[in-house]
């Protein structure tokens, strides 16, 4: 290859794609699973802005076995031409320059701001390589990276008929701490951007194994069928969704909503497709024109009489699940994880919209607004009614009391952040944890079978299970309206059970319980899960264990023909002895916990819902579907 001379411009970019390597996670956000997922988002959120644009209208991801990963669109396909400042071809630039990737596209909605939008540009400096392949103006153009440098110029291979843009990336080893994508999560978060973007196809392949999974999402109704689909396991308040759509000098927005008979709210808010975790002005103004829609039509029909107090926001959001997307020229992102939307005019806007839609509505569905409306006093009720029991409960000490259950095995140091508590599932295994365990600063909570099912349950009957006293009493941050994190009495609480379906289902409970009632807990990362092995593999006096079907077929492939080897299959926590227990999956130093993260409201919500919710069939199709998933089926 010939010498190249670089001039100050080249040093610049070169310069700008070292500092994403230096730092990834201030792109990025981490380096763990959560990192290396994100890079596909990024490839795909360009995708997406195509089809916001209005030029594309399916995208195509494929996990392929070599470890890379393949996202194909039928977009205008980055453009090719030389941009005269940098003297290359746009798509280079896209490729190569931090923030280059919205330079070329003009104006129009786009999924950017916070951790998104960093550009596909840090994907490629993440990258051990990448190739991109464009089809515009009747060309198939190609070029290829390592590292985030090009190999060569960029180059015509063909013709075509058709237009977009694949790009196929191998995320860098050395970068990451994980590499192996997850189907589920992927696939979770490409339903969403398919719900949030009404008639877009996204196809989702895994190629990984012997028999591809395969998933195609494609939603007519957009955010109704969004609603639907996380109402599909609950019995419902009303039958049609609510629906409107407003657009106006500040942007576009889209409400969907519908009530079920349950006790928690479900309300996602989105701007520009980005699911707004910590809210922001569309939510609060959405939020209060909901309380006073509500409220005036209740007064009006005479549900709500002059001496009654006005229903609060909470009790008219009870069992409501509803999407909120709204979409802007200029979003500001605020807040720790960059999910607050900041735009002040949001909230004006979103707020008379819904007033005035859902106004509307409820005058002209008399039916459903009463049952709403009754929905929301039975809710004040009952909340008036726990309220009450609550502080019963507390005189009582049971909530607060300084007495830690008899069946907690404290540790001795007394710092939060320095403590962990392992949730157990059953006695024996239990027992065993405590052996194992570094009783200086681990912390063994043994929790029979099943705890209560606290979707199904109101709180009152949640509150009267001495599991769950058990765990709020060691945790020490009380629960909802008390919920007090400063006095988390450990930083990480790890749940660990059994790696077998009834273990899944105790694992699902708890979070559950999490979920709803700390959840705080799961946002400030203090949630874990455990990973205990699935096999010993001994050879001779040595041993090694596996921790998934793919490792141990690693393991035994590593080994030299005609080796002879012992395999131990853990079918529960109580087969391991003290010593296993603590090296496989208590020693800080060799195990591997999984951070719970409410990342991904949709994909925790539903799980929950299906596996507790009101309705047998998803519940049954939920574990067939994840059957494969559960190792050890014990039948
Ligand atoms: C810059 C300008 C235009 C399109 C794109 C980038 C683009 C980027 C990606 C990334 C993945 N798929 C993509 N598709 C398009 C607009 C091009 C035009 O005006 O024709």
């Amino acid at each position: 290859m010939p010498e190249q001379t670089y001039s100050g411009k080249d040093i610049q970019v070169l310069e700008g794609l070292e500092a994403v390597r230096k730092r990834p996670s201030m792109y990025i956000g981490s380096t763990g699973p959560k990192g290396l997922h994100h890079l596909v988002y990024e490839v795909v959120d360009n995708s997406v802005d195509e089809a916001l644009a209005g030029y594309c209208t399916a995208i195509d991801i494929v996990i392929r076995p070599d470890g890379s990963v393949i996202v194909t669109d039928n977009g205008r396909g980055i453009p090719v031409d030389n941009v005269p400042k940098h003297r290359k071809p746009a798509v280079e630039v896209v490729l190569t320059v931090l923030h280059a990737g919205g330079k070329f596209g003009g104006d129009g909605y786009k999924v950017s701001g916070g951790l998104h939008g960093v550009g596909v540009s840090v994907v490629n400096a993440l990258s051990s390589s990448l190739e991109v392949e464009v089809k515009r103006g009747g060309k198939i153009w190609a070029q290829a990276y390592e590292y985030g440098k090009p190999t060569g110029p960029l180059k015509s291979t063909g013709r075509t008929k058709t237009r977009g843009t694949s790009v196929t990336f191998w995320p860098d080893a050395e970068i990451f701490e994980t590499v192996d994508f997850d189907f589920d999560t992927l696939s979770t978060r490409m339903r969403e951007t398919a719900f949030l973007n009404k008639n877009l196809k996204i196809t989702l392949t895994d190629e990984r194994e012997l028999e591809p999974r395969r998933e195609e999402f494609r939603y007519a109704g957009g955010i109704i069928d969004f609603v639907k689909y996380l109402n599909e396991s609950k019995d419902t308040v009303h039958n049609k969704v609510i629906y409107f759509e407003a657009e106006g000098r500040e942007g576009v927005a889209e409400v969907a909503m519908q009530w079920n008979t349950g006790y928690s709210d479900s309300v996602l808010a989105f701007a520009n497709n980005i699911n707004t975790h910590e809210g922001g002005t569309h939510l609060e103004g959405f939020k209060n024109a909901l309380t006073r829609t509500v409220n005036d039509y209740a007064r009006r029909q005479g549900i709500l009489k002059e001496k009654d107090d006005n229903l609060s926001g909470e009790d008219i959001r009870e069992g409501l699940v509803a999407i909120v997307s709204v979409k802007l020229r200029d979003p500001q992102f605020e807040g720790q994880t960059k999910t607050k939307l900041g735009n002040t005019e949001m909230r004006g806007f979103v707020q008379s919209a819904v007033m005035q839609a859902l106004a509307e509505y409820l005058e002209e569905h008399p039916k459903p607004a009463r049952s709403i409306v009754n929905k929301s006093a039975q809710a004040a009720k009952a909340r008036a009614a726990a309220r009450k029991a609550r502080e019963l409960t507390r005189r009582k000490g049971l909530l607060e009391s300084s007495t830690l259950p008899g069946k907690l095995a404290d540790c001795s140091v007394r710092d939060p952040e320095l403590t962990e508590i392992y949730l157990v599932e059953g006695d024996s295994a239990g027992g065993s944890a405590k052996q194992a365990r570094d009783r200086s600063f681990q912390a063994i909570l043994p929790l029979k079978g099943k705890i209560l099912n606290v979707e199904k349950a109101g709180i009152n009957r949640a509150l009267s299970s001495e599991e769950i006293q058990a765990m709020i009493t060691a945790l020490g941050t009380s629960i909802a309206e008390e919920f007090d994190l400063s006095q988390a009495r450990y930083h990480k609480a790890i749940i660990m059970t059994d790696a077998d379906v009834d273990g899944a289902h105790i694992r699902c409970l708890i979070l559950t319980f999490f979920y709803r009632y700390m959840r705080e807990m799961i946002e400030a990362g203090y949630v874990y899960i455990a990973q205990p092995p699935l096999y010993k593999i001994g050879v001779g006096k040595k041993h090694e264990y596996a921790y998934t079907e793919r490792q141990l077929q690693q393991v035994i492939a590593r080994m030299p023909e005609n080796t002879k080897y012992n395999l131990q299959r853990y079918k529960g926590l109580g087969e391991m002895n003290p010593e296993q227990l603590w090296e496989t999956t208590m020693d800080p130093s060799r195990r591997t916990l999984m951070q719970v993260t409410v990342d991904d409201a949709l994909g925790a919500e539903k799980s929950f819902v299906d596996l507790m919710g009101d309705q047998v069939e998803p519940r049954r199709e939920f574990i067939q579907r994840h059957a494969k998933d559960v190792r050890f089926l014990d039948i």
